[in-house]
């Protein structure tokens, strides 16, 4: 009933309220005012373009605006955008990096509302995730969820009943990534109420079942058996090359950061004093990081060989980012490892692989690398239908959304929220300004920015110098 214009106008006031609160300039730029796919070839040719590189910034705002709205139904592998009956990955939530990722820069740019429809669809994983943890793990107490999911909240293991691969099949760490959202959307709002009545369960439950899921090994440590390191394989001395053992360190990571923020949650809500002493407890005795021969963070339980030293999966670099747990001051002998991990796999990746270690890097404090990851991200890459490629050539289409490739939306969420890492950090506990500011961005201000404890932060800078805060 409502004619062109007042939709219009309702759409932009709606629009608007969310897309206003950020604005970021770079400086003076040289680049012409052309095309956008014109823009990003010469920018792929070495060219600067600060504006395009605000552009694919903002544009990743535009993307979790319009596409993150509806509670329980987080935005998927295309978003909203994706144009085919069977489309690539089914179009579902792949929850050992994928949906996460999505959901980076929502509370850092200043989008807090739109993380609700992944939060929310927690609430329902959690349900299904009961009966998982119950007839796949034989455990009774809290939940768990597997590699894949959708929008009826699928929790259990994928694997072509039986004849998939362990890589896939053997993963049940979603849950407990998933929950560390809860707690950052906590940390950035300060809402108690949501802390105590919707995170706070939901947290406990996924703790509960990494309690019994763990057992001990031989030095009596606590470890997670069958484990996975999220699609990668391991070659040992004797050449066997594998997916599944004992206690790799991605499994450990995700756990280490949930319980740390587990125990934060309950003192701050003052419960639960006995069931906290046994999550420092298992703290304690959790099997520790080891640095491999090579001086990389170890992944696996033992110091093999990666079947593929260049994968796109980093999930062991956890603790680094997302994870808050390893960082250059708290544990710098672990960051140094992680630095050396990133070294080795080269920069050569699919998409949401390179948008994750831009914020690595940014995490590492290494601007430049951050950047150089940046531009890699903002690779030109022709479209080619539904080719997909699993080990490198990810980048950017001509109308700027993500090629993992093919299209896939993550590495646009990772690469905006990538942006925010490099200018403004604040999992330490204190408010780091400009922690990983690239020399080529030396002048520019920023607006809108939020940072843990409730704040927002505008500031500018030049000459690589802090100007007003
Ligand atoms: C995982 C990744 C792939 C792709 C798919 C949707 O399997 O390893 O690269 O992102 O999810």
């Amino acid at each position: 009933k409502k004619d062109y214009e007042e939709i219009k106008a309702k759409h932009l006031v709606d629009y608007q309220q969310f897309f206003s609160r950020v604005e970021l300039n770079l400086g003076e730029t040289g680049a012409p005012d052309i095309p956008t796919d014109e823009r990003l070839k010469r920018y792929y040719h070495g060219a600067e373009d600060k504006n395009l590189e605000i552009l694919y910034f903002q544009y990743g705002r535009y993307l979790l605006i319009s596409s993150s709205r509806t509670k329980g139904v987080p935005a998927n592998l295309q978003g909203i955008w994706n144009p085919y009956v069977q489309p690539p990955w089914c179009s579902n939530y792949t929850m050992n990096i994928n949906v996460e990722e999505n959901y980076w820069m929502a509370e850092t740019a200043n989008l807090s509302e739109l993380h609700k429809p992944l939060l929310t669809y927690i609430n329902n994983l959690s349900k299904t995730g009961k009966v998982t943890a119950k007839t796949f793990y034989g455990i009774n107490e809290g939940w768990a969820a597997c590699h894949t999911s959708d929008i009826w909240a699928m929790s259990n293991p994928v694997g072509d009943f039986g004849r998939g691969s362990p890589q896939w099949a053997n993963w049940n760490m979603s849950g407990t990534w998933l929950v560390t959202h809860l707690w950052e959307h906590y940390q950035f709002t300060q809402d108690k109420d949501f802390l105590k009545n919707q995170a706070y369960p939901l947290m406990k439950g996924s703790a509960e079942f990494c309690l019994k899921w763990m057992i001990e090994d031989s030095k009596g440590r606590l470890v997670t058996s069958p484990s996975t390191s999220p699609e990668n394989r391991y070659l040992t001395g004797e050449g066997y090359r594998g997916a599944t053992l004992y206690g790799a360190t991605a499994d450990l990571a995700m756990i280490r950061e949930s319980f740390l923020q587990l125990v934060e949650a309950s003192k701050i809500l003052n419960v639960d004093a006995a069931f906290r002493a046994e999550l420092e407890e298992a703290l304690a005795k959790m099997h520790p990081y080891q640095i491999g021969e090579k001086g990389n963070l170890q992944e696996w339980y033992f110091d093999w060989e990666d079947a593929d030293p260049q994968h796109r999966h980093q999930s062991h670099l956890f603790g680094l980012h997302p994870g808050n747990h390893i960082t250059p001051e708290l544990t710098p002998e672990l960051a140094a490892a992680c630095r050396k991990s990133l070294e080795i796999k080269g920069d050569e990746s699919t998409g949401w692989s390179k948008g994750w270690r831009i914020n690595l890097w940014a995490r590492l404090q290494d601007g430049n690398h951050a950047y150089k990851m940046y531009r890699e991200l903002l690779q030109f890459v022709e479209p080619s239908g539904l080719h997909t490629d699993y080990s490198k050539g990810g980048g950017t289409y001509p109308n700027l959304l993500d090629a993992h490739p093919p299209f896939q939306i993550d590495g646009n969420f990772g690469g905006a929220a990538g942006v925010v890492e490099m200018l403004l950090q604040s999992h330490e506990g204190f408010i780091h300004l400009l922690p990983a500011l690239p020399d080529v961005w030396d002048e520019g201000s920023v607006k809108g920015l939020c940072a843990r404890g409730g704040f927002e932060v505008s500031m500018d800078w030049s000459k690589g110098q802090l100007g007003k805060v």
